[in-house]
């Protein structure tokens, strides 16, 4: 009698097909690993490229940025070529420069004159502070609606030591008390922007004395040329802001500068100075411009790039002493 029975695999036949299966899920792991591995590194190098690409681009905008700068530093020399005795609005630096066209984009860009207004380092110089200079921003202050007992405080910032000026000055003692604390400067202003952490400044305070100061590296007089109404008005206490204001309107709409302080005193309503007020503001006035700012725009591939470049001009040239590279943004606009 033949038994029938079910056939039974040979335990050797089960081990390997175990081993099959444990190959084919290692197999399996290592072809999902190496497709993860694979879409990895390429998005990797997708990134990198992406990266490469905007980093040659922004350091071909800095260069057109720069190349716009050099471009603006000759006019300022060739200006002073035309012209070495005054300094005007009315003059070819004063005008934007022509829009160039560069490849995928363009540069274009302008000077602004930084010697019409009150340099906040002048309340401090050559060790010492200045009570002209002091006096004539009060009255700066005052032009702008605000309290003139702001001044002590802005000296003080920039006064290397700690003694404060006046009932009104702030030193250390004031600044610790903030949250969070910190500390007056107690060296020259490097950009107006400071001014928002002088005691007193707020945003009301700042945005109302902010287009009429700079922070220059020197002492540096006023252009009395291209000097705003409301610094004009500050040069003593005699003038009205509706009468200098008329006087600028009229400055401006004729290209004839003045060309010595001199002349300022025999021109109305400056002629109503007193003989000592204006003695004593003289220093702080000029005819011509040593300290202009360039800003220049570079729209490239669709992004702007925007670098602003504080130049110096003296006899011998054109300097650039600090440069600010903005932000870049999308879009045509600015
Ligand atoms: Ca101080
Ligand atoms: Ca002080």
């Amino acid at each position: 009698m033949r038994s029938i029975g079910i056939p039974r695999i040979a335990p050797s036949t089960q081990f390997a097909s175990g081993q099959r299966g444990v190959a084919l899920l290692t197999i399996l792991l290592m072809v999902v690993m190496a497709t993860i591995l694979a879409s990895s590194l390429l998005a990797r190098q997708q990134r990198m490229l992406k990266q490469s690409e905007l980093l040659l681009r922004q350091d071909q905008a800095l260069q057109y940025a720069l190349a716009g700068e050099g471009f603006l530093g000759d006019v300022l020399v060739a200006d002073q070529k035309i012209n070495n005795k005054s300094d005007s609005l009315s003059e070819s630096w004063a005008q934007p420069m022509p829009v160039y066209p560069v490849e995928d984009g363009a540069v274009t860009g302008k000077l602004l004159d930084q010697s019409g207004k009150f340099n906040l380092n002048d309340l401090y110089h050559d060790g010492q502070p200045d009570p002209v200079a002091l006096e004539y921003f009060k009255r700066l202050l005052d032009q702008a609606g605000l309290s003139a007992e702001l001044a002590n405080a802005v000296l003080d910032w920039q006064d290397p030591d700690k003694e404060t000026t006046g009932n009104t000055g702030a030193e250390d003692s004031v600044y610790q008390g903030k949250r969070p604390p910190y500390r007056a400067a107690n060296r020259p202003f490097t950009q107006v922007d400071e001014l928002r952490l002088v005691q007193g400044f707020d945003d009301n305070a700042f945005n109302a004395l902010s287009p009429f100061v700079v922070a220059l590296p020197q002492y540096s007089p006023i252009n009395v040329n291209t000097a705003p109404a409301q610094v004009l008005a500050a040069l003593a206490p005699s003038l009205t802001s509706a009468a200098v204001t008329a006087w600028v309107k009229a400055r401006d709409a004729k290209s004839q500068p003045i060309e010595a302080v001199s002349e300022l005193w025999s021109q109305a309503p400056f002629d109503q100075v007193a003989a000592n007020d204006s003695a004593r503001i003289k220093p702080m006035l000029d005819v011509k411009s040593q300290f202009f700012e360039a800003q220049i725009q570079v729209m490239l591939s669709g992004r702007q790039r925007h670098l602003r470049s504080s130049l110096y001009r003296s006899d011998t040239g054109v300097v650039c002493y600090q440069r600010t590279l903005l932000p870049v943004r999308s879009g045509a606009t600015s």
